[in-house]
């Protein structure tokens, strides 16, 4: 069974003005679409066939280029529509504001933390929060497609949030202000479902 492309969780205008309609048209029909076929073209035939994504990516050849980028692409933009919502924004709640608290102090340094990540990332890249293996939260940068899932990628924890910061992300609406992107994007995080990947991945 091939990778499908997710199909959007809302309109594609749904997180405008912070995410405008044509750059998601671009992002997801375009972008998207282009890592599934060629994570599909990767696989097809070798024994990477029928394996999850996230067993693929765990278990990965970091030689294998083509698994690398295309895999990386298609799981990261997955967990990127899903973490964000028109309905988002604001603040988590429960265990993991909790956890929040307790890896980096506060809300605030949480987001302090995240955000140079994501505004530090030199060229094409992602900034994840990460749940690692003793249930505490870590944040890290990756560059290109790359994920933590990977082996020896960055905090090495499970991604529960994604930013992705090429420029085809944002230059449309933003040019080259990615400061401001990563800003408008903490209104639309959808905490409630970033809360359900911690406690599922805790
Ligand atoms: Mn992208």
């Amino acid at each position: 069974m091939a990778f499908e492309l997710p199909k959007l969780p809302y309109a594609h205008d749904a997180l405008a003005p912070h995410i405008d309609e044509q750059t998601m048209h671009i992002h997801h029909e375009k972008h998207h679409q282009g890592y599934t076929n060629k994570l599909n073209a990767a696989i097809e035939g070798t024994d990477l066939e029928g394996k999850t994504i996230e067993n693929i990516l765990m278990n990965l050849d970091m030689d294998n280029k083509a698994v690398r980028n295309n895999g990386g692409g298609f799981y990261n933009h997955s967990l990127f529509w899903e973490v964000m919502s028109p309905n988002g924004g604001g603040e988590p709640t429960g265990e993991l504001m909790s956890a929040i608290k307790s890896s980096f102090g506060s809300f605030s340094d949480f987001k302090e933390k995240f955000s140079t990540a994501a505004k530090t990332q030199f060229g094409s890249g992602w900034a994840f929060l990460c749940v690692k293996k003793d249930g505490s939260l870590d944040i890290c940068g990756c560059p290109n497609q790359d994920n933590p899932l990977m082996p020896g990628v960055g905090c090495g924890g499970t991604p529960i949030l994604g930013l992705d910061v090429w420029e085809h992300a944002y230059y449309l609406n933003y040019q080259n202000k990615r400061p401001d992107y990563v800003e408008a994007f903490f209104n639309v995080i959808n905490w409630e479902e970033v809360g359900a990947r911690f406690m599922k991945n805790k």
